[in-house]
């Protein structure tokens, strides 16, 4: 798996060792295009970092979409986690509806085929941060039917639900359907 996100790789390789895949983490930092979907994105960023690697591997792109923003920050929610931070989203919410989701969209090549697998969590941004566990916006985003945010969730109970727990299933299923492991 290539990224430089150690949470993400946390959520990802504990996922796939339940499934008995094993999975090696490439830490790399890649730029990604500019652009509104994050099926696209993810996409062009394996195309680009495929150029540089043997062999066959995944990377994965998640974005935030928040509806009264009109899905921003959506494909840039790490540039305003590096700006304005979990407080400025909250900020930026104030008296708006809060309704935000979280899509992720992993792309795998091997071989010379690229496949993609999503998973999407729906939920709001909370008032105020709340937890400790996971990274990100896990503080300040709370899913559909819950009272927690994801910080206040186990790691297990987060990869149950959540958008990359999702993506990452397909993604097993798809590993052990075609054999590649
Ligand atoms: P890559 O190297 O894999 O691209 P990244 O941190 O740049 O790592 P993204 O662009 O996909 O990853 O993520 C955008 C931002 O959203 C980034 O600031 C993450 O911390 C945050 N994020 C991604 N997944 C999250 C999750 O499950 N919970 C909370 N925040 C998350």
């Amino acid at each position: 798996m290539v990224t430089s996100n150690q949470g993400k790789y946390q959520e990802i390789s504990s996922e796939l060792e339940k499934a008995g895949i094993s999975v090696e983490w490439k830490r790399m930092e890649y730029d990604e295009m500019q652009g509104k979907d994050t099926y696209s994105i993810s996409l062009r960023s394996c195309m680009d970092v495929g150029k540089k690697l043997e062999g066959d591997f995944f990377l994965e792109d998640t974005g935030l979409y928040c509806e009264a923003l009109n899905g921003f920050p959506g494909p840039y929610a790490k540039y305003v986690q590096e700006t304005v931070g979990n407080a400025g989203l909250i900020r930026m919410l104030q008296g708006m509806n809060r309704k935000a989701k979280f899509v992720t969209v992993i792309s795998l090549r091997h071989g010379d085929r690229i496949v993609q697998f999503d998973g999407v969590l729906s939920g709001i941004i909370s008032e105020s941060e709340r937890g400790s566990n996971g990274f990100g916006f896990d503080p300040i985003y709370i899913p559909d039917g819950e009272d927690r945010t994801l910080a206040e969730m186990s790691p297990y109970e987060k990869n149950h639900i959540s958008h990359r727990g999702k993506a990452i299933r397909k993604l097993a299923r798809y590993v052990e359907e075609n054999k590649l492991n």
